[in-house]
């Protein structure tokens, strides 16, 4: 039977961030995706990088493209009763964002491990993962109708929220806490130029809205919808005009529409699941936990697990020390739920939930009214959003 170090589930951010710091390591994986490159790559989905996430690209040796292209943001903009008010990054915490999309992070990840000469196997199917509670547990794939099975000394699962990974785990061990929230996010990419030369949240009467890029020349928006919502009675146009909509005056003469790249609808939910380890199967990113986009959270929690994960391994192979990987969930899971508390607390504030009873609404303007006049709020605020420390 073939063995190997390391089994990655999952070619995305984190399972092609862990692969490659493991390779600066000198330890060996193979990676199994479920889907094609290209289907990888064509999911549009984060847009902002704390200053962990990009040292750890850095790290991986895979930041020549970031560090040129990526745009670095000192603040952000929070739009209320058509007031903006600017959250100053620099100013309360001395540290910014950088502006360079999870395509990007995943391309650059993805270019560095093909010339790596490090196996990463695509179109995958039904991978399963046995004697997870044993020293050398194996994982089995199929790979053009033929079947294939591995031994390794660990699973790393990041094969996100829908993976096999977190469901290996017995339902006797697994524990989850969650929270859906009634309304989605509508998103549309275009080669436009962005409204401002900074993102801005928007809490308007008709919902919440975002302005987000990925270059000078290339815009994200979203729109908060409802669930019922399905993207094919979305055109372009209608899109633009309730964006447009919810605006500041000050934008909209700014705003340039354009035939949308990508328009998609996503839900929202606020997802944990414990423990994030089982044996010798590590959960990291997605396939753990989900936050609602609105921090600007989801990737960058996947890097902060790859990074704990990537020290325990260090240490299993380097030093022969289990304690790195005895307290990776723990470790973990500490920033996650701060990670889901800002999040959760980003969407309660800025979104209107439908049947908002007026008490709820009332607290709404009174948080935000607060956040604007303390310094203090107004730092915590920075400080979560340009990432707590590891
Ligand atoms: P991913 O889901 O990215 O990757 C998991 C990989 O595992 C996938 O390639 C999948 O094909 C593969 N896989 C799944 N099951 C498998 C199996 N059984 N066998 C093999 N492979 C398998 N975060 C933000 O910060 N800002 C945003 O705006 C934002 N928008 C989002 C929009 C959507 C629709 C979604 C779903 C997420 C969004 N996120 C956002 C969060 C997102 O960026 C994730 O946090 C990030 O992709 C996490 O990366 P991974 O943990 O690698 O999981
Ligand atoms: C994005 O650019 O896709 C983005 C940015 C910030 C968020 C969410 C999404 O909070």
């Amino acid at each position: 039977m073939k063995s190997v170090s390391v089994v990655i589930i999952g070619a995305g951010p984190a399972g092609l961030l862990l692969g490659q710091l493991l390779r600066t390591s000198g330890i060996e994986t193979v990676i199994l995706e479920q889907r094609s490159p290209d289907y990888v790559l064509g999911r549009i989905r984060a847009g902002v990088l704390e200053q962990g996430a990009v040292s750890l690209m850095r790290q991986a040796g895979c930041s020549e493209r970031m560090d040129k292209e990526g745009i670095v943001h000192h603040g952000t903009a929070l739009m209320v009763d058509g007031e903006m008010h600017r959250i100053d990054f620099r100013e309360l915490t001395g540290s910014s964002v950088l502006v360079y999309g999870q395509t990007e992070v995943t391309r650059d990840l993805m270019d560095a491990r093909a010339a790596s000469g490090a196996t990463t196997i695509y179109d995958a199917e039904d991978v399963s993962l046995s004697g997870l509670d044993s020293t050398r547990p194996v994982v089995r794939y199929r790979k053009d109708g033929v079947e294939h099975e591995m031994a390794c000394d660990v699973v790393a699962g990041c094969d996100g929220f829908h993976g096999v990974s977190r469901r290996s785990i017995p339902a006797d061990v697994l524990k989850t806490y969650e929270r859906v929230y009634p309304f989605g996010w509508l998103g549309l990419l275009s080669d436009t130029p962005p409204v401002d030369d900074e993102l801005i949240y928007i809490n308007d009467p008709r919902g919440f809205a975002l302005c987000s890029m990925r270059s000078q020349t290339r815009s994200r928006y979203y729109i908060q919808c409802g669930l019922d919502e399905k993207i094919e009675d979305w055109s372009d146009e209608r899109f633009w005009d309730a964006l447009q909509a919810r605006l500041p005056d000050a934008h909209q003469s700014r705003l340039v529409r354009g035939p949308s790249i990508e328009k998609s609808i996503a839900p929202l939910r606020s997802f944990v699941a414990e423990p994030m380890r089982y044996g010798r199967l590590f959960l990291a990113g997605d396939a753990a936990h989900i936050v609602p986009p609105t921090g600007a959270k989801g990737l960058n929690l996947a890097a902060s697990d790859v990074y704990y994960l990537w020290q325990g391994l260090k240490d299993f192979y380097h030093h022969g020390k289990s304690d790195g990987l005895d307290g990776y969930a723990e470790k973990a899971l500490a920033r996650v739920w701060k990670a889901e508390r800002f999040s959760w607390w980003m969407t309660t504030m800025l979104h209107r939930f439908p049947d908002q009873p007026a008490f709820e609404t009332k607290m709404q303007k009174a948080e935000l009214a607060y956040l604007f006049s303390s310094r203090a709020a107004m730092t915590a605020l920075a400080e979560n959003y340009v990432g707590l420390p590891y």
